[in-house]
């Protein structure tokens, strides 16, 4: 719970101004003085409640709306919290932030900070928080659902089974070295310990075999679209992202900068990244283009390198982690010349007539699917070298209980249950002595 010292902060909660309705919330040891300032009322937790919103200052009516209570610590940070339901308008926002400014010991909240009031209160661990960051930002139904499980303890709750089941072993195995000499440690402590082990290291190797997927739903799964000059890859990019978003000109050379833009596919965000024709320039300008283009092609999930259909010796694409070659233009050629082409390894496309464009967009779906399905539990960077980090040290406690050391296998897995804690961002030392006298009832 928060201190006597803590200020009670307030915040527009809902978006833009002006809007249909705005939901201001107050949390902190104070809100109820704030609510009773502003509305004259508190009403019964968790009911709403019709409200008059005043300016004690001048007696002004401020607005009509509604008024909601939470009393602490059952609320989202664990503090009394109130939220106040108000008109959208700029002007009564204002007006409400005005009040509450006067009242001694209030403040505006800093960005996150209801959520970090709930991270310090215990109601929520830092990986719930980063699921409700992610849950805010998604942008698809994958995205969303990855972030969902997340909030909702997806992964806390893998590592903190984990972590007792360490906690445990650890426990009995210092038990066994500290009191020794009691009667009612069991004699054979490794090999329980060894099974435990390797039965996590193998769970924590699949869990993190699924990371990369994890980390690439929330950024996107990364389309580069390359080729020579003038092959038509931004009237592609266009085409696919249904707007203007690059320039098209028959003037080889036009794209300089690469060009992201943003694509919901069937519930996976696809990054699509228009870049410039490859070709040999002295134009330094065009050059940093093109060292730009090669650089975006070898960084990103696929590659669609453009070459037009006429073009009988196009260059080879650069190599990436996976490219699909694309014959663009698919209207300038024959019927014949079609048949030819189509019959080798390639797509032939036209963005003018739209022809290949749903083979295209079936194509680009199926690559990015992987990123969907079953929601990955490691979706950062922080977690999976924390969790990397406690794969390590569990295998080197397999390592070190080959030779018999228990008390080395105890202190990696210390360090192992550590690293798992700073996923959910909670390490207690306390928890092993507790565990001791909690399972072996040795009454010191
Ligand atoms: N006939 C025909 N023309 C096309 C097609 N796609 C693009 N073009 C034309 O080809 C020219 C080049 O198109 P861009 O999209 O600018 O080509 P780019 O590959 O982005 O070119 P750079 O940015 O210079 O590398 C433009 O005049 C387009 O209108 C197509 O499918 N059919
Ligand atoms: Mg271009």
């Amino acid at each position: 719970m928060a201190g006597e010292t803590e200020d009670t902060i307030y915040a527009l909660s809902s978006g833009r101004l002006p809007a249909a309705i705005a939901v201001v919330r107050i949390s902190g040891p104070k809100a109820r003085i704030g609510l009773e300032t502003l509305a004259g009322k508190v009403p019964e937790p968790r009911r709403a409640a019709r409200a008059r919103f005043r300016d004690p200052a001048s007696g002004d009516a401020i607005d009509d709306g509604l008024v909601l209570w939470f009393a602490g610590p059952a609320s989202e940070t664990g503090e009394d919290v109130a939220e106040l339901h108000l008109h959208g308008g700029r002007a009564i926002v204002a007006a409400v932030f005005r009040v509450l400014g006067r009242l001694e010991g209030f403040r505006p909240a800093a960005a996150g900070e209801f959520t970090r009031r709930a991270l310090m209160n215990g109601k929520l661990d830092l990986s719930a928080v980063e699921g409700l960051g992610d849950l805010v930002a998604a942008e698809t139904d994958a995205q969303r659902r990855q972030a969902l499980r997340q909030f909702h303890g997806g992964l806390s709750s893998k590592v903190e089974a984990w972590r007792e089941r360490m906690v445990e072993a650890m426990a009995r195995l210092e038990a066994s070295i500290d009191f020794s000499d009691e009667g009612d440690v069991p004699e054979d402590l490794l090999t329980p310990a060894i099974r435990m082990a390797s039965g996590l290291a193998q769970e924590m190797r699949s869990v993190l075999a699924d990371a990369p997927r994890g980390e690439r739903l929330r950024d996107g799964f990364v389309v580069a679209i390359g080729g020579p000059p003038n092959v038509g890859k931004s009237t592609l990019v266009n085409r696919l992202a249904e707007r203007e978003v690059a320039i098209v000109s028959p003037v080889p050379g036009t794209t300089r900068d690469a060009i992201e833009v943003a694509l919901d596919l069937k519930g996976v965000p696809v990054v699509l990244v228009d870049t410039a024709g490859v070709r040999e320039t002295k134009d330094p300008v065009e050059a940093e283009g093109v060292r730009r283009a090669l650089a975006r092609a070898e960084a990103a999930d696929l590659v669609l390198w453009l070459v037009e259909a006429m073009d009988s010796k196009p260059p080879t694409a650069p190599a990436g982690r996976r490219v699909i070659v694309l014959r663009t233009k698919a209207d300038l050629v024959d019927s014949e010349t079609q048949r030819r082409l189509s019959a080798k390894d390639s797509m032939m496309l036209s963005a003018k007539t739209g022809a290949g464009m749903d083979r295209l967009l079936d194509l680009l779906a199926s690559e990015a699917a992987g990123l969907g399905g079953e929601p990955a539990l490691v979706t950062r960077e922080r977690q999976r070298h924390a969790l990397t980090e406690a794969l390590k040290r569990l295998e080197g406690a397999l390592a070190v209980a080959a030779k018999g050391k228990e008390e080395l296998v105890a202190e990696e897995l210390r360090l192992s249950a550590n690293a798992l804690g700073r996923i959910t961002g909670r390490v207690g030392v306390e928890e092993v002595l507790d565990e001791i006298f909690r399972s072996f009832c040795i009454g010191k």
